[in-house]
């Protein structure tokens, strides 16, 4: 059995791993989350109590930190602040968590010698042309455009120094964009299926021409597992499904799905420095750690969020107004 210490085990993709790990192994999970707006414990319920702890806490304070890493065997480090606009609008968070926060971690794993796995995103690679036939590898060059993604870069780089200079047993994982229930109403997908419930049309940054590579959380879980019992240590490992859309065929789609006209969307504001297409080639995970994902098909996974969206509307609603009112004010 291994003690695993879960930071931002109560966001989207952090809350679906704490259920992969129930559901698939014998583990024990303590969460570490701070519920800023965007955690909510009720992405946590039906979980067992004798399995699942949640403290409610800072990755910044030293001394929890400390104290919840001296009783774990690995750290998976989920917790961030995530979402591209916000960091546009009040970057500070980004470094207090991003960059103080993973730090903190990373101390705490150095004393206590605990394994590590951080959790990372394409973005720190920066974008490609729509005709480049390259895609992101483990060895492209840094360059991430916002300061979400530079803070993400800064905690990357963080591992990579703690492994060599300090032999801090970790692994990285960078993984493209995610979709699935309990996403936050201000991701793009949620956004949009949200908006169609509630009557209002999705809106499209720019021409909708950026490409986004979707992956379902369930499949992020997976490769993050595979990577914990498997990933060799001081390694990267890039996590990504081979599915490459742009934002307007994403919207169509979801369009379709609901039973709507597929252009009864609008064109907003488009995002400052708006990365153009993000692509991940996951050889490396695929070939040396035998992962494969499960959702091989991204309409049934698509019509399978909208399903949830609809039937949970509870969970969204409350955050809905406030973000809607934040996008307004932006012209988005
Ligand atoms: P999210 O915003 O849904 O969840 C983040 C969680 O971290 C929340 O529960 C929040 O309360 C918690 N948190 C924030 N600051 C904290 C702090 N200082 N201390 C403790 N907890 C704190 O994010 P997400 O989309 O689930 O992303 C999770 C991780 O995956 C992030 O590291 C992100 O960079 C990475 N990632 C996300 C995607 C994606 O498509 N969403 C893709 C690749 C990588
Ligand atoms: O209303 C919208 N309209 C729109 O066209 C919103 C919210 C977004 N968009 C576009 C911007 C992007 O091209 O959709 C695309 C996806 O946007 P987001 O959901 O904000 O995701 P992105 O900026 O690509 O970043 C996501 O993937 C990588 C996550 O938020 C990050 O945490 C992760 O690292």
């Amino acid at each position: 059995m291994t003690r695993l210490l879960v930071t931002g085990g109560a966001g989207f993709i952090g809350s679906n791993f704490v259920h992969h790990v129930i559901a698939h192994t014998e583990h024990q999970v303590t969460v570490l989350d701070k519920l800023t707006y965007a955690g909510n414990r009720a992405s946590l319920a039906g979980l067992p109590d004798d399995r699942v702890t949640f403290v409610q806490g800072d990755i910044a304070d030293a001394a929890l930190v400390d104290e919840l890493t001296s009783r774990a065997d690995a750290v998976v480090h989920y917790a961030a602040e995530s979402h591209n606009d916000n960091s546009l609008h009040d970057p500070r968070p980004f470094l207090d968590t991003n960059i103080v926060g993973t730090y903190t971690l990373l101390e705490a794993a150095r004393r206590h010698d605990v394994r590590f796995h951080h959790i990372s995103t394409d973005e720190v690679y920066g974008d490609l042309e729509l005709d480049d036939p390259q895609r992101f590898t483990e060895t492209t060059p840094y360059s991430p455009s916002s300061p979400y993604s530079s803070t993400k870069a800064g905690s990357d780089l963080l591992v990579r120094a703690w492994v060599r200079s300090f032999g801090v047993r970790a692994t990285i994982s960078n993984c493209s964009n995610n979709y699935g229930p309990y996403q936050h109403v201000e991701k793009f997908i949620p956004r949009q299926i949200t908006n169609v419930i509630r009557g209002i049309r999705p809106k499209l940054y720019g021409a909708g021409e950026n490409v986004r590579d979707w992956i379902h959380a369930d499949d992020h879980s997976s490769a993050v597992m595979a990577i914990l019992d498997r990933g060799t240590i001081g390694e990267t490992y890039l996590i990504g499904a081979d599915g490459e859309k742009n934002n307007r065929q994403v919207v169509e789609q979801i369009l379709e799905l609901m039973d709507q006209p597929q252009d009864a969307y609008e064109h907003v504001t488009d995002r400052a420095g708006h990365d153009l297409r993000y692509a991940i080639d996951s050889t490396k995970l695929r070939t040396e750690l035998g992962w494969m994902p499960q959702y091989g098909d991204f309409t049934r996974g698509l019509a399978a969020t909208i399903d949830w969206y609809r039937a949970h509307e509870d969970w969204w609603a409350p955050s809905k107004d406030a973000t809607e009112a934040f996008y307004a004010g932006k012209g988005q």
